[in-house]
C-alpha cells in the first residue's frame, strides 16, 4: 500500500480553492452546487467561453435552465438524455443506420472535430438524433469501427488456450457466463437464479434446495460478478453476485463452476453493488438499492420518509447476514477499499423521491464511506435495531452513530447521481462515475479517516464526457472510464487528475469510441491490487447495426480492446454480440483458478453409489428408493417398477473417471431431468401418479450406444 498516512495539505488546499471558485458562481447555492460546479467552474475561469465560441451559444453560455446545470452550450443533461432518447428512437423504429453513417450533404459540421460535433448536434435539433451513435463521424483516428488490426497477435488458435477467464453476468438472464479471453469463446454458463436444464440446476434436490431456500424465486437479474481475493488477489475459489431484481446473493464455487449457495437479503430490494471487503474476502456487501419500508410488511406502504435502503455484510463461509447499515437514498454500485476499513458505495436519490423526476432533482448525491470496524463496534455494543432478524445499525446522517469522532458512514456529496464506484489498485483514491454529470469524482480514501468535512476528501474532478458510467484500471496509473452518451471508453490519468483543475480534460491521454453505449468495462484483474493491464472489454448495451439482424431484440456488443501499449493507445480487436444481458465482469488469469476435472465425491454430501451397491427399495406402501449408477451405455437397471402413487426418490451417481464422459437421467412426463459429470452423486424426488412406461434417457451424447442408454421407468396402475 503506498497511501500516504497523512493526507497532503497540498491537495487539500487545492480543492480549498477550487470550491471556492465554483462558490462564485452568482447562481451556486451552497455546498450542492460545488460539488457540482464543473459547468460552473468553466464559466468562472473562461473556458466555458473558449468553448462555446466554438458552438452555436457564446456569452450565455453559463445559462442555467430549470433542468439542472448547463452542460453543452445552454443545454442540461435533461436535453441531452432526450436526444439521446430520441437517437434509440430512430435506430430501433427502422430508420437504417448504414444510410445514418453515410453523411448528409446538408450537414456543414462534418469537417469539425468529435467533440465539435457533440456540441453543435446539441444546439442544432436537427443533429441531435445522433448525439449518441458519435461514431457515424470519423474521429480524429480514423475510422476503426470495422475492427481495425490492433498491434500484436491476440488470436487464439483452434486448440489452443486463453490467457484469462472472464466471468460475465447475464443480467435478467439469472446466469454468469464464463469466456476465454483475449478469444472471447463462450466456455461455459452457471445458471444461478434460474433453472436450466443442460446443468440440471433446479432439477436434482441438491440445487432445488438451493434456489428454494433463496426465496423460491424462478430468476434473478445478475449485475456484479466478483471472485474472491486473498491478499488483494485472487485467490480462485469463489465467485459471488448480485441479484438486483430479488434481493439476493449467490455463490459460486470455481472449483466446480456451480451455484452452492443462495442468500435471500431481508429489509432490502434489489440487491445491486456486490464486492467484498478486502483484503481477504472477509465480508461480502449487497448493495440494496430501492428503498422500501423496514420490514416491508404492509407497513408504511405509502409514507416514502419511511423506507429506508440497506449495506448488507455477508458472512463468505456461512453465507449467513451479519448486519446491515440503513442509510439516506438510495445506493447504486459498491466497491471495497483495499485495506480492509472503508466500503463504498455511490447513491442516487438523496431526494428520497419515488418517482423519476423527484429523484433526479437535486444536484448531488452521495458517495457514502462505510467505517467497516466502526460498523463491527457498534455491532457488538448491541447498537442496533434487529430487523427481520438481522441487526440494523442506523448509518442515516442523524443516527446517533454519526456524531463523534468515529461516525460510522461519512457523506461525501459528489455531481448528480454518482453510478459507479471503483478503488484504484494502490488502494489510495476511490472513483465515483457522475453518470449525470461529465465527471468522475476522485476521492482520497486515507483522507476520508482524516478530514472533518467529507468533502475535502475530494481530490480531483476531471471531465471525463457524456454520461461516465463504470471506471477500470490497467495498473499504470490510467482510469478508463465509460461514457454511455458519448459512446465512448475514455483513458484519463488519476495522479494528473488529482493535479489538474476540477472540471480540467488534461487528464483525459485517449478515448475510443464503443459501439453502442457502455456501461460497465473491465479489464484483466482490475479489481484487484495488481492489473494486468492488457485487455479491457467494454459491454456495450446497444449494438445497432453490427451484426447480422436477429429480430427486434438485439445482441448487446461486448468489445475486446487491447491496452498493453499506451503509444499504441487503445486498440479494438473484436466485437463479440452478448445475450442479454451482461452488467459487469471480472477477467481473472488462468493459473488462478484451479476447476476439477471430475467431482471429488468427498465433496458432495450425498453417498456414491458403486457399481454392485445399486437398490431398490420400498420404504413403506407410498415410498421408493433407488440407489443407481449410469455408465456408458447403461444404467443399473434396465427398468425400474413402482405403483401409481409412489414417491420415488432416485439416487445415482456417474461412476466413470474419464474427465468428460457426461451422463444425465431425463425422465419424459416426470420433469425429470439431471446431469451427472463423473463421480457426481445427485439425487431427484418425484411422484409416479401417472400410470404407464416411461423411458428414462440419457441427455448427454456420451458414446456410440448413447440413444442405447435407456432405463424403463413402469410405472403400474392401481386398481
Ligand atoms: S450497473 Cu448495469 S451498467 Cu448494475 Cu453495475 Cu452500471
Ligand atoms: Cu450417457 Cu448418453
Amino acid at each position: 500500500m503506498t497511501t500516504d498516512p497523512n493526507p497532503s495539505d497540498e491537495r487539500t488546499a487545492r480543492t480549498d480553492e477550487q470550491r471556492d471558485e465554483q462558490s462564485t458562481d452568482a447562481n451556486g447555492a451552497g455546498a450542492a452546487e460545488a460539488a457540482n460546479g464543473v459547468g460552473a467552474a468553466e464559466a468562472a475561469d473562461g473556458a466555458g467561453a473558449a468553448e462555446a465560441a466554438n458552438g452555436a451559444e457564446a456569452a450565455d453560455g453559463a445559462e442555467r435552465s430549470d433542468d439542472g446545470p448547463e452542460i453543452v452550450d445552454g443545454r442540461t443533461i435533461e436535453h441531452l438524455l432526450t436526444d439521446h432518447e430520441r437517437d434509440i428512437a430512430a435506430t430501433a423504429e427502422g430508420t437504417d443506420a448504414t444510410a445514418a453513417k453515410r453523411p448528409s450533404l446538408d450537414l456543414p459540421r462534418l469537417e469539425l472535430g468529435r467533440r465539435d460535433f457533440m456540441k453543435a448536434g446539441a444546439a442544432v435539433g436537427a443533429m441531435s438524433g445522433l448525439a449518441g451513435c458519435t461514431s457515424i463521424l470519423a474521429d480524429d483516428e480514423g475510422d476503426d469501427s470495422g475492427g481495425a488490426a490492433a498491434s500484436g497477435d491476440h488470436s487464439v488458435a483452434p486448440g489452443e488456450h486463453d490467457e484469462y477467464y472472464g466471468f460475465l453476468s447475464g443480467g435478467h438472464t439469472g446466469e454468469i457466463r464464463v469466456v476465454g479471453i483475449p478469444s472471447m469463446r463462450e466456455l461455459m454458463r452457471i445458471p444461478v437464479f434460474q433453472t436450466e436444464s443442460a446443468r440440471g440446476f433446479g432439477h436434482d434436490a441438491k440445487s432445488s434446495a438451493i434456489l428454494e431456500e433463496g426465496g423460491g424465486y424462478t430468476w434473478g437479474d445478475t449485475h456484479h460478478p466478483r471472485v474472491s481475493q486473498t491478499d488483494n488477489d485472487y485467490d480462485g475459489r469463489w465467485l459471488f453476485v448480485n441479484d438486483k431484481a430479488n434481493g439476493r446473493m449467490a455463490r459460486v464455487d470455481l472449483k466446480y463452476f456451480e451455484t452452492d449457495a443462495i442468500t435471500n437479503v431481508p429489509n432490502s430490494q434489489a440487491v445491486h453493488g456486490a464486492c467484498m471487503q478486502l483484503p481477504d474476502t472477509q465480508l461480502v456487501f449487497g448493495v440494496g438499492e430501492f428503498r422500501v419500508p423496514m420490514p416491508n410488511d404492509g407497513r408504511d406502504v405509502d409514507d416514502p420518509d419511511a423506507y429506508g435502503s440497506v449495506l448488507t455484510a455477508i458472512d463468505p463461509e456461512t453465507m449467513d447476514v451479519e448486519w446491515q447499515v440503513e442509510v439516506d437514498g438510495n445506493m447504486d454500485n459498491g466497491d471495497g477499499g483495499k485495506e480492509g476499513r472503508w466500503f463504498f458505495a455511490t447513491g442516487y436519490n438523496s431526494e428520497e423521491g419515488v418517482t423519476e423526476g423527484e429523484m433526479a432533482r437535486s444536484d448531488r448525491d452521495y458517495v457514502k464511506a462505510f467505517d467497516i470496524p466502526a460498523i463491527w463496534d457498534a455491532v457488538e455494543a448491541g447498537e442496533y435495531e434487529e430487523i427481520s432478524g438481522v441487526p440494523v445499525v442506523d448509518g442515516t446522517m442523524e443516527s446517533s452513530l454519526n456524531e463523534g469522532d468515529r461516525p460510522i458512514v461519512r457523506y461525501v456529496a459528489t455531481p448528480k447521481s454518482p453510478h459507479g464506484v471503483s478503488v484504484t489498485p494502490n488502494g489510495d483514491y476511490a472513483i465515483a462515475s457522475g453518470k449525470l454529470d461529465p465527471s468522475c469524482t476522485v476521492i482520497d480514501v486515507e483522507a476520508i479517516a482524516e478530514v472533518d468535512d467529507p468533502q475535502d476528501a475530494i481530490v480531483g474532478q476531471p471531465r471525463i464526457g457524456m454520461g461516465p458510467l463504470h471506471t477500470a484500471y490497467d495498473g499504470r496509473g490510467h482510469a478508463y472510464t465509460t461514457t454511455f452518451i458519448d459512446s465512448e471508453v475514455v483513458k484519463w490519468d488519476y495522479e494528473a487528475a488529482v493535479e489538474a483543475e476540477a472540471g480540467s480534460e488534461e487528464p483525459v491521454v485517449d478515448r475510443h469510441d464503443v459501439h453502442y453505449n457502455p456501461g460497465h468495462l473491465i479489464a484483466s484483474e482490475s479489481y484487484t491490487a495488481s492489473p494486468q493491464g492488457d485487455y479491457l472489454i467494454s459491454l456495450n448495451k446497444l449494438s445497432k447495426d453490427r451484426f447480422l439482424p436477429v429480430g427486434p431484440i438485439h445482441p448487446e456488443n461486448d468489445q475486446l480492446f487491447h491496452i498493453g501499449d499506451d503509444d499504441a493507445g487503445l486498440e479494438l480487436i473484436k466485437d463479440k454480440p452478448s445475450y442479454p444481458e451482461p452488467h459487469d465482469a471480472s477477467i481473472v488469469h488462468k493459473d488462478k483458478i484451479e476447476p476439477a476435472k471430475t467431482w471429488d465425491p468427498a465433496d458432495y454430501e450425498l453417498d456414491y453409489v458403486a457399481e454392485g451397491e445399486e437398490s431398490i427399495e420400498r420404504i413403506d406402501d407410498s415410498t421408493v428408493e433407488i440407489e443407481m449408477w449410469a455408465r456408458r451405455n447403461q444404467y443399473a437397471f434396465p427398468d425400474v417398477t413402482v405403483q401409481e402413487g409412489d414417491e420415488v426418490t432416485i439416487r445415482i451417481s456417474n461412476v466413470e473417471t474419464t474427465s468428460d464422459v457426461i451422463h444425465s437421467i431425463a425422465i419424459p412426463e416426470y420433469d425429470v431431468n439431471l446431469a451427472l459429470a463423473p463421480q457426481d452423486t445427485r439425487e431427484v424426488t418425484f411422484t409416479a401418479d401417472q400410470p404407464g412406461v416411461y423411458w428414462a434417457y440419457c441427455a448427454y451424447f456420451c458414446s456410440a450406444l448413447h440413444l442405447e442408454m435407456r432405463s424403463r421407468i413402469l410405472v403400474e396402475p392401481q386398481d
